[in-house]
């Protein structure tokens, strides 16, 4: 059993679905961590890896994921924005060991913080600060403070520090998204 299968049984919300989107630059640890996270019997939708991005849909029983690259050039976009309005909460990950490209994940998380279809809705974004095993790695606190994550007062949000290789990180992401996603359904 994958983590979100846990939460989902634990939210009981067998009946009802909600979408979780999953982005980030590419090579930050997207497919690693939902790979961790996911039950190994869930069923892989779509996988499209050849159109300059890749999106992977999934579903679990009451959960399904859409994780694709934000990396893809700027022709892609409406694409991927396609998927903001049904999301309900959002998983963004970061390479913490590339600085070089820290400022393009600013980039593209202000340009999907100003989305009309997510700009005046309170969903959660939990941030993964990925690759905390690399001896680059800057803190979660420095990479809060690089993508000025301060600056978000309309959504909750919250930063973990993560080893997807390891699965370090992980469950206290899951945990503080269940109680977020309890907190919108009541
Ligand atoms: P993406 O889906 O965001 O593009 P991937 O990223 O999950 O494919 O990961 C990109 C590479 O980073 C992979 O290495 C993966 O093993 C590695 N990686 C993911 N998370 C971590 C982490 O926490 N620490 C370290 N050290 N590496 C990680 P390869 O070599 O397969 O390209």
């Amino acid at each position: 059993m994958g983590l979100f299968d846990k939460l989902a049984g634990w939210l009981g919300l067998k009946k009802k679905e909600v979408h979780v989107l999953c982005l980030g630059l590419d090579n930050s640890g997207k497919t690693t961590i939902i790979n961790k996270l996911k039950p190994s019997n869930a069923q892989t939708q779509d996988i499209v890896p050849t159109i300059g991005f890749t999106i992977e849909k999934f579903k679990t029983s009451s959960l399904s994921f859409t994780v694709f690259d934000m990396s893809g050039q700027g022709r892609y976009r409406n694409l991927w924005e396609h998927y903001y309005k049904d999301c309900q909460a959002i998983i963004f990950v970061i390479d913490s060991s590339d600085k070089l490209r820290m400022v393009v994940a600013k980039e593209e998380l202000d340009t999907l913080l100003n989305h009309p279809d997510l700009k005046h809705r309170r969903i959660p974004i939990l941030f993964f600060a990925n690759k905390m095993d690399l001896r680059d790695a800057v803190s979660s606190v420095k990479v809060s403070h690089l993508l000025a994550l301060e600056n978000i007062k309309d959504k909750p949000w919250h930063i973990c520090a993560s080893d997807a290789l390891k699965g370090e990180g992980l469950q206290e992401g899951v945990d503080w998204l269940q109680d977020q996603i309890q907190l919108m359904k009541t």
